[in-house]
């Protein structure tokens, strides 16, 4: 586990960093995901997000399932689904839920001091959109460098149909959007776990109203959801590099 997890990671050292940098990264997106566990009670039904911040929650979580707490859990993506299986974690297939998650954890993108963020860099906004307004309580765990204000300097990742998926890129850039489809590995579109497409908008400008431009690209067919998340988030776990953490 442990390896097939930090070969996720260093696929994608970005290239303006060093190693070091990035394992100090790595100090705070554990340090926040840790401080997350305890908040899951004895019984609850618990919302995994998806990202490298979320993997080290799993894997605490699964450490203290193997210690004898009893909870069950819903994935947003089959990347969290099968980590959170390999850690001995009870999953529910989304399917068979009727009822509110009692709590869901998630990474960020981007978040601001409105708790406004982009998400869907991992490219599972979807279904983390879905599962947090079906969840009581969403908390956000994220390193320092996620902590932005305003809004705008990560592409914002909006998931589009695949039919006809050249027509929404062209909607889009009528309307003065600057979007790329997301490639994967080797050169071909990304497909989302729903069988969807992502394009990540570049705004070079700061986005001042998320929800009126999350409703704006809603708008346009073919776009199923969009990485503009607000108005959801009850705390946020921030993670310092120094191993500390804040909650807001
Ligand atoms: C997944 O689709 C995203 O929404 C992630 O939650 C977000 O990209 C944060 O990921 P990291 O924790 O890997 O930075």
């Amino acid at each position: 586990l442990y390896s097939v997890g930090f070969k996720f990671f260093y696929d994608f050292i970005p290239s303006f960093m060093t190693r070091a940098d990035f394992n100090s990264i790595l100090v705070a997106k554990k340090a926040a995901a840790t401080a997350a566990v305890d908040f899951i009670q004895d019984g609850m039904l618990v919302g995994l997000g998806t990202g490298s911040t979320v993997f080290y929650f799993i894997e605490a979580l699964g450490q203290r399932c193997r210690a004898g707490l009893n909870i069950t859990a819903v994935a947003t993506s089959q990347q969290s689904f099968h980590q959170a299986q390999s850690c001995g974690i009870s999953l529910k297939d989304s399917e068979t839920v009727t009822s509110l998650v009692d709590l869901m954890v998630d990474g960020a993108d981007e978040i601001d001091p409105n708790k406004n963020m982009i998400k869907g860099g991992g490219g599972a906004l979807f279904r983390e959109k879905l599962l947090a307004e079906a969840s009581r309580r969403l908390i956000i765990i994220v390193d320092e460098t996620k902590l932005v204000n305003p809004l705008g300097m990560s592409p914002l990742p909006v998931e589009v149909a695949r039919f006809l998926y050249h027509r929404t890129l062209q909607r889009l850039e009528d309307q003065g959007y600057q979007g790329k489809l997301r490639l994967g590995r080797n050169q071909t579109p990304f497909v989302t776990d729903n069988g969807n497409y992502i394009i990540d908008i570049h705004y070079n400008r700061p986005i001042q109203h998320p929800a009126d431009e999350h409703m704006h690209l809603k708008s346009i067919t073919g776009v199923v959801e969009t990485g503009l998340f607000f108005n959801i988030v009850e705390r946020v776990i921030i993670g310092y590099q120094d191993g500390y953490t804040r909650e807001s």
